[in-house]
């Protein structure tokens, strides 16, 4: 009797030892489990749902796993170069979800709103918008902050192809419309960036048609519609009527630092104009048919995609 509880007790103990360790065994592959797919999830993968876009090579490359230790995958790991990187990024913002910054695949970079291309921006004055033709041409400010993208980039990004405009503004009082037109286009230098706008809709009324047609002009470059055969301006003391051939008021430089833009005689709008409160009848940003002549514009956008 005494040998046979003796081989019980032995054979419980074994069994017990056995369950112990497969246990331990089954707690040990679980964690593991876990951890990977942890590791697999906080790193890169292809993920269906909540994929965030990042919007630098720099910031995409940070977060791949260093190539020698701290991979949790064993096999099948890709190791994506920036070539590759950049091949996935978008071509233009209508392929983009990106809201802002957006490096494209050009390698180049883009600010992007809802699938448009953003070209001005501005909300805070902190950059000086009157500016000369060059800088107007080859553009300016930061594309994180207010800027001009350009003249010749404009036409560059527009041309030969459909394209719309969309123009979003915010008054001081908070208040916010827009201007879409379904034509947009501006001819090249030669024709200093003549504008081509049409198809209009939105609720801020349409003050850019009055510009359609026209020519960009800056400060330094009077390309306007404000000549000396303009009666009011015969008083002008730049003008000879007898020959009629100087450009007479600029009007870039008329009641306030206008900036570049599209002036006929002069404007119903001028969106690059000196920044703030209004200073006075046609002084700052405006849009007349929104807000008219003397109250200004905090915030605009302004944006074309093309198809
Ligand atoms: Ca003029």
């Amino acid at each position: 009797m005494a040998f046979l509880q003796s081989h019980l007790k032995a054979g419980v103990a074994t069994l017990t030892c056995i369950g112990r360790l497969v246990r331990a065994m089954l707690v040990y592959y679980v964690t593991e489990i876990d951890s990977r797919l942890a590791a697999i999830n906080s790193s890169t993968s292809s993920v269906d749902g909540d994929q965030t876009l990042v919007s630098s090579n720099t910031e995409v490359t940070r977060l791949l796993p260093d190539p020698s230790s701290t991979s949790a995958v064993d096999d099948h790991q890709t190791l994506v170069s920036n070539t590759e990187l950049t091949r996935l990024l978008p071509d233009t913002c209508s392929t983009s979800s990106v809201n802002g910054y957006q490096r494209l695949r050009n390698n180049k970079t883009a600010v992007c709103d809802e699938g448009w291309t953003v070209f001005q921006q501005r909300f805070n004055g902190s950059v000086d918008f009157h500016r000369t033709w060059q800088e107007y041409k080859d553009g300016f400010g930061n594309m994180e902050g207010e800027f001009w993208l350009g003249l010749d980039k404009i036409h560059e990004l527009t041309s030969g192809q459909n394209c719309m405009l969309k123009i979003k503004m915010t008054g001081f009082d908070a208040a916010t419309a827009y201007a879409q037109y379904s034509s947009f286009a501006i001819d090249d230098e030669s024709d200093n960036y003549r504008l081509h706008v049409s198809g209009f809709s939105g609720t801020a009324g349409d003050s850019l048609e009055y510009h359609n047609g026209m020519q960009f002009t800056t400060k330094d470059r009077d390309n306007d519609e404000y000549k000396c055969v303009t009666s009011s301006n015969h008083q002008n003391s730049l003008c000879d009527v007898t020959t009629d051939k100087h450009p007479g008021i600029n009007c870039a430089l008329y009641d306030g630092a206008g900036g570049g833009w599209w002036y006929n005689v002069c404007s119903y709008s001028k969106l690059n104009a000196e920044w703030g409160r209004s200073e006075g009848h046609n002084y700052n940003m405006i849009w007349v048919h929104w807000k008219g002549w003397s109250e200004a514009i905090k915030e605009s956008t302004m944006m074309f995609k093309c198809e």
